[in-house]
């Protein structure tokens, strides 16, 4: 049903056109000056991603030109927020290169707030800076457009095409345009995908009239883990889904509040309920808790447990910061320039928070790569530095060759924000070129056959429809076929149930880890029969499908891991301790793409950063 196919073939092909994808497609040029390079885009690349509405903040800013910090201090940081668990190699490269993206940003025109007595960048804590940051990404995305041949927007890419010379070489992705129905063939030398993390896999705290509001953009649909997942990627570190601590019910972050206005918890009896959990929480992950700064899963937990104990409401104590005039400014355009649905929340709940405390909660979990978290591909690190068993050739290479990855897409390297995503973008290209220029790509075959084959799947949810929908006699449910919004609801439900979600309390275990794959399972089956009744629908469609076999992954590496590496993001009630001795180590997956089964192993942690100065010192 697809109207008509229309072929592109490219060198480099850019999925996603976020924050990685724009950094991607900006440094793909600069390295391959005659290449040709496509981005395609989902939504429109000037409002798209997670970076859509803007942003207060650059959360990730080394600050090396005034000896703020050292590259070397951000990977020890990420590292003791992972409860140890990091890729050091992959965060150290990112480290040493943010800078010079942050320099950029200046240049292209995003306005940067100074601090008027030393003139540099005005931190907000020690990794990050402010903006007025509301034209973020349409300033990005202009980079993006004047490096490429030619940005495709409001194109969902749904599947990768593989090379049939070579195994396991990747050839291109397929997908669709949302508004003319028409079919994409791109045929490629190198892929990088760069399409986000994943929200709306858990249930979300706001249902009903409120569907479709969460922290994490509500359009981020896991095409970044699906793709690689389906082509037999390794994964690494699925399980480590994030809760975030946020302002009730408009999801508003709380970053430029703890750190630049000072503003802190209380439960509801203005008592620092942290210190109350104190002991407790060493009996389960024993000196992590006297790390400094706290890691964030922990903060979580003390919240969760207050809350489970009674003490709740928890509230961010405002009222005092607000007097400042200057920081109640502050205060407010945080939100206005980055999620203006939190102002309009307070402002439609009658709070001030110059005279009222508002509420906090703890957000439903995210799959993200790219925040206080690592999920996503097990990429390649940079030569020079990544330890034997992390390297394979070319920096942010997955396992699948020529197929890369950057931002959320890529596992282990977390506390990347919006920076560290176009940082990793950027260095994702730079290798892409050279394993074009290497002649890695050559011979590629992707046949016809492939190709219809994929449309005929794509297009499937139309034709579904359009038969099953003859058999409904009232109403709108039909016998034959469900709809996305059904099916998205009963995937939130199961892995809200099942894998830890917010109706539980973020507990989980083996027997129902078990239960929840097979409901799992049986959704995917299921999905054979989702019904799509315009193209808009088709997108609906294969999110859902990209969400639920991400999903697929995130409860087989939560089954894997036997321990609660991170209380406060989930918990495995039946191994309740964090366990050095087995699981202080990375988890990885790879899903056979001809069964569909699901093979797990560990990989090693390697604590680079502090070897190297070991090293260096004696
Ligand atoms: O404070 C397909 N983030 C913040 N980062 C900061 O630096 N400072 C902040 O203040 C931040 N905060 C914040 C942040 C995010 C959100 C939503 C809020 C607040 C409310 C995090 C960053 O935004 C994040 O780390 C990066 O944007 C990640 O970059 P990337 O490139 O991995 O993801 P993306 O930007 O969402 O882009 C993905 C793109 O892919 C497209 N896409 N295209 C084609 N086919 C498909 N199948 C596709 N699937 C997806 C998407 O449309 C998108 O354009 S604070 O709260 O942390
Ligand atoms: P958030 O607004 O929660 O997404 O956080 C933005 C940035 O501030 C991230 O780099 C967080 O790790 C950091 N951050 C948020 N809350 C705290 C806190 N209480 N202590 C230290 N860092 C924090």
């Amino acid at each position: 049903m697809a109207k008509k196919t229309i072929f592109e073939d490219c060198d480099v092909l850019v999925v996603g056109g976020g924050m990685a994808g724009t950094g991607a497609a900006f440094e793909a040029r600069h390295w391959g000056r005659d290449l040709k390079i496509i981005c395609v885009e989902k939504a429109n690349i000037d409002r798209s991603g997670a970076v859509a509405q803007g942003l207060y903040a650059i959360n990730y800013y080394i600050g090396m030109q005034w000896g703020e910090n050292q590259p070397e201090d951000h990977v020890r940081y990420a590292r003791n927020d992972l409860m140890g668990l990091v890729r050091e190699d992959l965060g150290y490269d990112m480290a040493r290169h943010v800078d010079a993206t942050v320099h950029m940003f200046d240049d292209w025109g995003l306005p940067m707030m100074r601090n008027k007595e030393t003139g540099r960048y005005q931190r907000e804590g020690k990794w990050q800076i402010m903006i007025h940051g509301e034209s973020y990404k349409p300033i990005v995305a202009e980079a993006a457009r004047k490096s490429a041949d030619k940005i495709y927007n409001r194109i969902m890419i749904t599947h990768l095409l593989m090379d049939e010379t070579k195994e396991n070489r990747v050839g291109g992705a397929v997908g669709f345009n949302m508004r003319t129905g028409d079919y994409y063939v791109f045929r490629a030398k190198t892929v990088i995908v760069a399409a986000g993390g994943a929200s709306h896999i858990f249930k979300p705290r706001a249902v009903g009239e409120g569907m479709g509001r969460t922290w994490y953009a509500p359009w981020s649909n896991g095409s970044a883990y699906a793709l690689p997942i389906a082509v037999g990627a390794k994964m690494t570190q699925m399980e480590n889904r994030i809760v975030l601590c946020r302002f009730k019910d408009g999801y508003g972050p709380v970053g430029a509040y703890f750190l630049h206005l000072k503003t802190y918890t209380e439960n509801a009896n203005g008592e620092n309920y942290e210190k109350k959990w104190y002991d407790k929480t060493k009996e389960l992950v024993g000196e992590y808790i006297d790390h400094h700064p706290t890691p964030t899963c922990l903060r979580n937990h003390a919240f969760i447990q207050e809350t489970m104990a009674g003490g709740g409401p928890i509230h961010m104590v405002t009222k005092e910061a607000f007097q400042d005039p200057h920081l109640e400014t502050v205060g407010w355009e945080n939100f206005l320039g980055m999620t203006v649905g939190q102002a309009v929340v307070w402002a439609s709940q009658n709070i001030d928070p110059k005279y009222t405390n508002p509420e906090l909660t703890t957000s439903e979990p995210y799959v993200m790569g790219s925040h206080a978290t690592c999920s996503g591909a097990w990429v390649s690190g940079p030569e020079d530095i990544a330890p034997a068993e992390y390297f394979w050739g070319y920096n942010r290479m997955t396992t699948v060759e020529g197929l890369f990855g950057a931002g959320d897409t890529v596992g282990g390297s977390a506390h990347k924000f919006s920076s560290g995503s176009f940082t990793e973008g950027r260095l994702a290209a730079k290798a892409a070129v050279k394993y074009i220029e290497e002649e890695k790509a050559k011979d590629i075959n992707v046949s016809d056959k492939q190709c219809e084959e994929f449309k005929e799947i794509i297009f499937k949810p139309l034709e579904n429809y359009t038969v099953g929908r003859n058999e409904i006699t009232g109403g709108t449910v039909s016998p034959s076929y469900i709809s996305p919004i059904q099916g998205l609801q009963r995937l939130q439900k199961i892995m809200d149930e099942y894998v830890g979600g917010i109706s539980y309390n973020y507990m989980t275990n083996e027997n129902t880890l078990k239960r929840g794959l097979e409901l799992l399972e049986w959704l995917q089956e299921d999905l054979e029969k989702v019904g799509a009744e315009d193209y808009h629908q088709l997108m609906r469609a294969w999110e859902l499908k990209h969400r639920t076999l991400t999903s697929q992954c995130v409860t087989e590496h939560t089954l894997f891991r036997q321990e609660t590496r991170w209380p406060g993001y989930y918990y495995r009630g039946d191994y309740m301790k964090l366990d050095d001795e087995n699981w202080h180590c990375l988890t990885l997956s790879r899903r056979d793409p001809k069964t569909g089964k699901f093979t797990m192993e560990k990989a090693p942690v390697y604590h680079i950063v502090d070897e190297k100065e070991k090293k260096e010192a004696s």
